[in-house]
């Protein structure tokens, strides 16, 4: 952390070097730095000028975010910062590279000259955390740019290129050269101390606010509607302006949505961590993959391989699948082409980048190989099997299993310590969560190829241990065995979603079943009946896949499908659920949303607590970054374990303590984890540091 003062004649530069993106951090005493640098510069006689520029691969990434765990007040001295070069009777020119974001745009719009390199970026992403810019972004923005294009960049929290910057105004000039020559070269010529804060409210103040509050959709976050408000009160008044912003922003980030939406940030960089994985550990490089079976998996894992640029060999024994499958790949990019999200020229590379194969002779010089064939122990004993004749030794063999035991897979190969298990989720193209399956005898470099790999394609990756389901899985079946027990003592399917929906999932566990197909979870339910003869489900959803209704690809699951698409309420299956409840003899009762919501939510806690407890997953916020990606669970929301701290867990134990005194208790005994942090006044998040 570091402010350099460089003097360039009549000029002191200012870099800016605060680890990987220069975040304006106060509490460790960075902003305070800049502020004290900025003062001695403009009491400095022989500085006529400034230039404020960034060390490293940007000028800012914004605030520091982990400031707005701490104490609200210290923000204040950001505000002071912006508000001291504002004002600064010498003139500030801000030299931009790389990108401008949140605070550092913020900052960079305190300037009285702009400059940015080709090729930077620059925006307001605050929105995307649950907050508004809230060091004066709402109130110079609009004044740079105009109203309707500041509120855009502010509600989307895209990014502007630099080039389409200049255009709005955001920047004075654009240099494709080095961009502290340029703003010094500025500098040499004096500019005039152009204040973004004293100019005039834009024309189209009036007309922009009313078509984006039109706009508006409802969410947990009220982000949106408080920047909107923020630039409905711009006036010629600044101080006024900037007073209701650090207003809403305070009030913004104590709130749920945002704490959550931060929560998810910082999760999403931890879970890339492998605790006790020594910083020696290199991955193994990965030019050529291949995947084999040409399956719905298969063909979702290629794609999504495909469309990150890694060339993909796909093997599949069967002639007339490989062929459908090589149809759908083909049809998948072009459709993309059509919606416009690539060019032809990028999908015709990504085409050329797959080779369809017949033999798995063909993956003999692969450097790792995802395996995607049928859920059964003696498919797999046989294609791993052959993969350990046929491949180099060093070559990583991945299993995609979501239900087999990986250390039985890994015994099928002489060297187990290059197994491990790559879990992606349908459609493997879309979905952005990887579960990388940790071994017995995985290899520590085989376990940090996988998850390099995981990031090289996008995907968020979290390691999961070897256990029934692993993570996802696992606390989705206390999470259904919750539902289907509700459906027998009173609620209905629409009633469930619906109330799951409205809380923050992006798709309620009835509707969500009938699209991974009723007939998976039924094979499921069938087996632990024999495993696990003591924690039975209730039979109702049984009775539903007994009349062949698997979901929506049958046409009809809980829920009927007039146009193949939609989910509709059907009376046949309302009646089916009463008469079940007639039939064990139990009186509906009225069930209230917010009993659906927290019993649903309570099973997932309790079993990712159990989770965590056995070293399964590494950490809670594991757990909640693969339920954030993986399953729909509401952004906003963090994650279930994160949940649990909100609810506070003396409070959950409390709540989990009673309903194991109801009916079907058994399945509500408290995790031991819970019991031993909620002795102790301990909080998940405390337990997410290690890494
Ligand atoms: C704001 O500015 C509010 C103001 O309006 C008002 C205040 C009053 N803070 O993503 P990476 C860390 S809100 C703290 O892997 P990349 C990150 O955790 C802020 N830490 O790099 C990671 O740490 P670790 C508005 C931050 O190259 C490391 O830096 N700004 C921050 O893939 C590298 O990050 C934003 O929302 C931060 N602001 O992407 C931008 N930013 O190594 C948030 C990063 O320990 N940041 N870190 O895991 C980003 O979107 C990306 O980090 C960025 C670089 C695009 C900048």
């Amino acid at each position: 952390m570091a402010v350099e003062v460089i003097h360039e004649g009549a000029t002191i530069l200012l870099r800016l070097s605060n680890g990987p993106v220069n975040a304006l951090s106060v509490g460790n005493g960075f902003v305070g730095d800049i502020m004290a640098k900025v003062r001695l510069a403009v009491s400095d006689p022989a500085c006529r000028t400034i230039v404020v520029t960034g060390a490293g691969r940007m000028f800012c990434g914004g605030a520091d975010i982990s400031d707005f765990d701490g104490d609200p007040a210290q923000i204040g001295l950001l505000r002071d910062l912006i508000a001291a070069v504002e004002d600064s009777g010498k003139p500030v020119i801000m030299a931009i590279h790389g990108m401008a974001l949140g605070g550092g745009l913020e900052l960079a719009m305190a300037g009285h000259v702009r400059i940015a390199q080709a090729g930077s970026r620059l925006g307001l992403p605050e929105v995307t955390l649950g907050l508004l810019p809230g060091a004066g972004g709402t109130q110079r923005l609009a004044r740079l740019i105009g109203a309707g294009a500041a509120l855009d960049m502010m509600l989307s929290g895209k990014p502007v290129t630099a080039e389409r910057a200049l255009s709005l105004g955001l920047v004075d000039q654009l240099v494709d050269g080095d961009v502290v020559e340029a703003a010094l070269e500025v500098a040499r010529n004096a500019p005039p101390l152009r204040r973004t804060g004293a100019l005039p409210v834009p024309a189209d103040l009036g007309e922009a606010i009313e078509g984006r509050r039109a706009k508006l959709r409802g969410g947990l976050s009220q982000a949106p509607t408080r920047i909107i408000d923020c630039v409905a009160a711009l006036s010629d008044d600044l101080a006024a302006g900037l007073a209701l912003e650090a207003e809403l922003f305070g009030e913004l980030m104590r709130s749920e949505a945002s704490r959550g939406l931060r929560h998810a940030f910082f999760g999403e960089r931890t879970v890339a961590r492998i605790p006790g994985l020594s910083g020696d550990v290199r991955p193994r490089e990965v030019r050529h993959v291949g995947v084999i079976g040409g399956g719905l998996m298969g063909t979702g894992i290629t794609l999504a391989l495909l469309n990150a640029g890694v060339p993909v060999t796909m093997v599949e024994l069967r002639a007339d699948a490989l062929a459908k499958a090589e149809a759908s790949i083909r049809k998948t990019i072009q459709r993309d082409v059509e919606k416009g999200r690539i060019d032809q020229a990028v999908a015709d590379a990504r085409i050329a980048a797959f080779t369809p194969a017949t033999e798995l002779d063909a993956l003999s010089d692969a450097d790792l190989v995802i395996e995607a064939v049928f859920e059964d122990m003696g498919v797999k004993k046989q294609v791993f099997s052959a993969l350990d004749a046929i491949t180099r030794p060093d070559a990583i063999l991945a299993s995609n299993t979501s239900t087999l035991d990986l250390d039985a897979i890994a015994a099928l190969v002489a060297d187990p310590s290059r197994v491990v298990g790559l879990h992606f989720f349908s459609p493997a193209n879309i979905m952005r969560l990887l579960e990388v399956v940790r071994g017995r005898e995985t290899a520590p470099d085989v376990l940090a190829t996988a998850m390099a790999f995981g990031k090289r394609v996008g995907k968020v990756s979290v390691v999961s241990g070897v256990c029934d389901g692993f993570i996802g899985n696992r606390m989705f079946e206390e999470y259904l065995r919750q539902v289907w027990f509700m459906l027998e003592e009173g609620a209905l399917p629409q009633q469930i979603d619906a109330a799951m929906e409205r809380w923050g999932m992006a798709m309620g566990p009835c509707r969500t079943m009938d699209l991974a197909g009723q007939d998976i979870g039924w094979a499921i339910r069938k087996r632990r009946a024999v495993e696990q003869p003591d924690r039975p489900y209730s039979g109702v959803i049984d009775r539903i896949c007994e009349l062949s209704r698997f979901g929506q690809k049958t046409g009809k699951g809980i829920y009927v499908y007039p146009d193949g698409r939609t989910a509709e309420p059907d009376p046949e299956i309302t009646k089916l659920i009463e008469d079940y409840s007639a039939e064990i003899g139990l009186t509906r009762r009225a069930i209230s949303d917010e009993e659906i919501v927290s019993r649903c939510l309570l099973a997932l806690i309790n079993e990712g607590a159990r989770i965590v407890g056995d070293g399964i997953a590494y950490r809670p916020v594991d757990v909640d970054m693969i339920y954030l990606h993986g399953y729909g669970f509401g952004r906003e929301r963090g994650g279930p374990m994160f949940q649990a701290d909100l609810m506070g867990l003396p409070a959950m134990l409390d709540r989990l303590r009673t309903l194991a005194a109801g009916r079907n208790g058994w399945a509500w005994t408290p995790a031991p984890l819970i019991e031993q942090l909620a002795a102790k006044g301990g909080r998940f998040e405390d337990l997410n540091i290690q890494g």
